[in-house]
């Protein structure tokens, strides 16, 4: 009847609450006397999810029923970030709910900070694809997002002692209302075996791939909604389970140990999220789970084309697949093996129909980060797969042979075979061969693509090359973790801006409005004693909201140079012990970021800073005017208590290493100035702000090309400069470090004799930037006005931009409207 119905779909108050409480009654098996706050969260999840379903399921059906085209996003990790906040500002029911959880005696954040965060990624690439999810369902553009379920997600990061401590995340063990297994869809992956060669009925030659392994992958099913659209799409990540059938029975017969343990091998597969953000190290596991998500998702999507009774040939027409770095790019020879293997297609037209579907977006620079395989490993797990690529490769050369008569140096950099460090497949390379489309993530990296580990490829190619500049959703980044600045925003200019970033502009004429600015220092101010009651409820330390928040939060790279940060504070602070009475901005130091587990000089730079601020933090000569945090387990869930409270922006990578940097618009979209190196997005931030509202130091990517060139001398900057000399003489006396100066002597002596990321050579220039942006807080006023005139300037980095720019340059899809049944 119409009361059922409208307890799962109604938006109104009273309906929420019934819905509250018949959900905690039917749905946790509790009663309110013995509930705990978690059985409310689940409570109010489903109530959402009951909400989100009915979209959802209208979405599904009109794409079927249409028969659109199809964005198929391939990632090896997502950082969604908590959905429960989310879905309610995207389905515009934030208030009814928080008044409908307050008539059941309940505070909306408690229940809210009950979810955990599902941590399936590192860090930017991850978080840039949970982004473009958000802004394709905005978009209303049809898209399934296929990843991996890994059971253990990024390590949940402790300090003790002030050193790194990880922690597995055991994210599911409370139960995951967001997601819903589909086992009736579950697919089988092979591995291993051998290949053979045989005729078919019509006399074609034919390989048949005879596994030593069979797993089966499950999805479960994540529904990503819209901002204030119908569309739902779909993130459909896989489990690996050991399969009932490939005669399980048979092999174990009698060996019910043999038995568990296979399928103790098949459920290792996606166990755990491999924690290194940038460099690879070839791990078989690592190549296993990379094949069985995207076999696992080729194969579901070859099932949704023939279900919709589609020929194979117009395949392409019907999905855009995009491969997010080189960790799914093995989908291109899995393709071609289930076209020409499976699907009987000729190979001519399966390539053709592979490259149309395929574009390849690279991540990085830095060449310790490009994929590459050994034979050995490859052939020994996928040996179809290498044949497949030898034969991709054998192709593909002889059309370079062509093109450059006689010219081998060309052919062995173009292979996909790496013939010098003991043959290697270059995974890089598979995947611009494969690719219709090949994009970097910011103008200077796509630059740096073009004139360097792509030139070849942009040689013979260029018209697959375009740049697709990184963006941010300003649903997450903005409406939902800063409300009180949204309120300001859209109590003066409206709400367009939610949808169309640029509209941010109408913001502009405000920054001369000086009840306008006022207002604007109180949101801000509000939300930095917000941070600062955080962290003195979490860590004990009183810090002062009138200070510069000074904040660097993001992964833990030498490139990303956090060291350069230490190396300002450990300067500030001798300034002082110099001259105790100088006159200084106070200032707040804060970081969050992660280290990967086997990075010992980026878990020693952590080090560093809690030491640093054990000392100076408890100093009585500082007087409050320096104070540093580590704020402990940087993920999407603490990150949005930082963003919002930011006054300075870290973004100091040395130029030519930052592919792109997202963190650098997340801050400026809520108001903080960046202080940065012309590197990745910073550039185009710059451009977009104005160079006078941008703190810009250090060397251009041209001047650090050129200097390490010409053999660099790090030594040399450390005896011209007698404030740098004394900072790192500081840190290696053992100063903080209770007198062990042996602690940090690998960072001080790595830095004097290598300093890979020429932290000297912009030491200087990192430091008379810094104390001009001290200068300037002290004008309140005109810092406002800038901090205003960032925001208003700052549309272009939506992740909406972006993903128009993708349909019309790349995936050629249009936006579907969806209407709800009622
Ligand atoms: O494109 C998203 C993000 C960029 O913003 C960062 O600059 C870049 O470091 C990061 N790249 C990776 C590399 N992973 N791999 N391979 O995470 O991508």
């Amino acid at each position: 009847g119409p009361q059922i119905e409208d307890d799962r779909t109604g938006f109104s108050i009273e309906t929420l609450r019934r819905a509250i409480a018949d959900n905690l009654y039917y749905i946790q098996g509790k009663f309110p006397e013995i509930a705990t706050q978690y059985d409310y969260y689940m409570a109010l999840a489903y109530t959402v999810r009951d909400r989100i379903l009915h979209r959802w399921i209208n979405t599904v059906k009109t794409y079927r029923e249409q028969d659109v085209k199809v964005v198929c996003y391939l990632s090896a990790e997502y950082l969604p970030g908590p959905h429960l906040g989310n879905n309610l500002v995207n389905l515009g029911i934030y208030p009814q709910v928080e008044q409908a959880v307050r008539a059941s005696g309940l505070d909306l954040n408690a229940l809210l900070a009950e979810e955990e965060e599902p941590g399936l990624g590192n860090g930017g690439l991850g978080r840039l694809a949970a982004c473009y999810m958000d802004s394709l369902a905005t978009l209303e553009i049809p898209a399934i997002g296929y990843g991996i379920r890994y059971e253990y997600g990024i390590f949940d990061q402790e300090i003790r002692d002030g050193w790194q401590v990880e922690i597995t995340d055991k994210w599911l063990r409370l139960g995951n209302p967001w997601e819903i297994p589909r086992p009736e869809n579950a697919v089988d992956v092979k591995f291993g075996g051998y290949t053979e060669s045989y005729t078919d009925d019509q006399g074609h030659y034919r390989v048949r791939w005879v596994p030593h392994q069979v797993v089966k992958g499950v999805p479960y099913d994540t529904p990503i909604s819209g901002y204030r659209v119908n569309t739902t799409n779909t993130l459909r990540l896989w489990k690996a389970e050991a399969p009932e059938s490939f005669d399980f029975q048979a092999f174990n017969l009698g060996d019910y140990y043999g038995a568990v343990d296979t399928k103790i091998t098949s459920e290792n597969l996606t166990k755990v999220l491999y924690p290194n953000d940038e460099p690879i190290q070839g791990k078989q596991l690592r190549l296993e789970q990379q094949y069985f998500f995207v076999s696992c998702s080729l194969q579901n999507l070859l099932k949704i084309h023939l279900l919709r009774e589609d020929p194979l040939e117009t395949f392409a027409d019907k999905f855009a697949i995009q491969l997010n770095d080189t960790h799914p790019a093995i989908g291109i020879a899995e393709l071609m093996r289930l076209l020409v293997d499976e699907y009987l297609i000729n190979w001519e037209i399966a390539w053709d129909i592979t490259q149309e579907a395929f574009a390849f977006t690279n991540h990085t620079l830095l060449p310790e980060a490009l994929e590459t395989w050994s034979l050995e490993l490859f052939g020994r797990l996928l040996p179809r797969h290498l044949e497949i690529i030898y034969e991709i490769n054998q192709r593909f050369l002889d059309q370079v042979r062509l093109k450059y008569l006689g010219n081998t140096d060309k052919l062995a950099q173009l292979s996909l075979l790496d013939e010098r460090r003991g043959k290697r497949i270059r995974m890089a390379h598979l995947a611009c061969v494969g690719s219709h489309a090949i994009n970097g993530v910011a103008a200077l990296h796509t630059e740096l693509l073009k004139t360097g580990v792509l030139r070849d490829f942009y040689e013979l190619w260029p018209e697959k090359f375009s740049n697709k500049t990184n963006g941010v959703t300003p649903r997450r980044w903005m409406v939902l973790i800063n409300p009180r600045l949204t309120q300001l925003i859209s109590r003066n200019i409206g709400e367009s801006w939610i949808k169309q970033l640029d509209d941010l502009r109408q913001l502009a004429p405000l920054a001369n409005d000086p009840s306008f600015c006022h207002e604007w220092r109180q949101v801000k101010r509000a939300v930095k004693q917000d941070l600062a009651d955080y962290i003195q409820t979490t860590q004990g330390l009183t810090i002062n909201p009138d200070s510069i928040y000074d904040v660097q939060a993001k992964r833990f790279h030498e490139y990303k140079r956090q060291h350069l940060n230490v190396l300002h504070i450990v300067t500030l602070y001798n300034r002082i012990k110099h001259n105790p009475e100088i006159e200084m901005t106070p200032r707040t130091f804060i970081f969050g970021g992660k280290a990967a587990p086997g990075y010992r000089m980026a878990k020693l730079i952590i080090k560093l800073i809690t030491a640093v601020g054990d000392a100076v933090n408890q100093d009585p000569d500082v007087c409050d005017r320096i104070k540093i945090v580590f704020m402990p387990d940087f993920n999407v869930t603490n990150s949005q208590r930082i963003y919002p409270a930011a006054d300075l922006s870290e973004q100091i990578s040395t130029a030519g290493k930052e592919a792109s940097g997202t963190g650098n618009m997340k801050f400026s979209m809520n108001g903080a100035l960046t202080i940065g190196t012309l590197d990745g997005a910073n550039i185009e931030i710059r451009e977009a702000v104005g160079a006078e509202n941008f703190y810009l130091f250090g060397l251009t990517a041209q001047e650090v090309a050129d200097l390490k060139a010409s053999s660099y001398n790090p030594r040399a900057y450390y005896d011209s400069n007698a404030a740098l000399r004394e900072a790192l003489d500081l840190i290696s006396s053992g100063y903080f470090s209770h007198g062990d100066g042996s602690l940090f002597q690998p960072l001080v002596e790595g830095l004097l004799h290598h300093d890979p990321y020429l932290v000297l050579a912009d030491y200087q220039s990192y430091i008379d930037c810094q104390d001009s942006v001290g200068q300037a807080f002290q004008d309140q006023e005109t810092w406002t006005r800038t901090a205003i005139l960032n925001v208003a300037r700052i549309g272009k980095f939506s992740s909406d931009r972006a993903i128009r720019e993708y349909c019309q340059d790349i995936w050629h899809v249009d936006p579907v409207h969806i209407k709800l049944e009622e």
